[in-house]
């Protein structure tokens, strides 16, 4: 397909489930650019650059991947960056309203940005940052939903 494309999100932390979708968008889009950006209605564990450093790591071998962060409205950073692409993931029904609404927000701030869909793989559908905070904080085994350096930094965390 080709073009730049934008993958936005909070990756409070970077998941498994997040890595596929940003890796199988690199496959089809030029240049993805993942920027994490300020969901307001989280309240995050992970501070922005903590974040950045994070998502640096897991997605360093994947060359077509640029890692930024952005204040301010996502229609923004991708018209900055000529973006005609959001990629977001989806995993089970319960996503569709949320993302329905967000993809009908950004077209009426910026009709020429089309939003792009990709199914989980099977293996991370129940994965969510949430979930792996949740799991993290009681030291359960996180080891298959989030890469070793994440796993670290949650681990660091919570025992902070
Ligand atoms: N499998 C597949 N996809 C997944 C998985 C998984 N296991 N886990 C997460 N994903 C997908 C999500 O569906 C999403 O598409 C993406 O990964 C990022 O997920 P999160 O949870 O890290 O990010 P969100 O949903 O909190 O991101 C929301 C934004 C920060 C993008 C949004 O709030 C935003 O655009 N904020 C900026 C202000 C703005 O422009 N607002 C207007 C639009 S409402």
């Amino acid at each position: 397909m080709g073009g730049i494309a934008v993958c936005p999100g909070s990756f409070d932390p970077i998941t498994y489930g997040h890595v596929d979708i940003i890796r199988r968008g690199a496959k089809v889009f030029e240049q993805i650019h993942v920027v994490v950006l300020n969901n307001s209605s989280k309240n995050p564990l992970f501070t922005v650059d903590e974040r950045l450093e994070l998502i640096k790591d897991v997605t360093k071998d994947i060359p077509n991947v640029t890692v930024a962060s952005f204040q301010g409205l996502l229609v923004d950073y991708a018209s900055n960056v000529k973006a005609s692409a959001i990629i977001r993931g989806l995993r089970a029904v319960s996503d569709f309203e949320y993302e329905m609404q967000i993809t009908s927000m950004n077209r009426v701030l910026n009709d020429t940005i089309e939003t792009f869909f990709i199914m989980t793989n099977n293996q991370y559908s129940f994965l969510s940052s949430s979930i792996v905070k949740e799991v993290a904080k009681y030291n359960g085994k996180i080891s298959e939903l989030v890469p070793p350096t994440v796993e670290k930094a949650l681990k660091n965390k919570f025992q902070d």
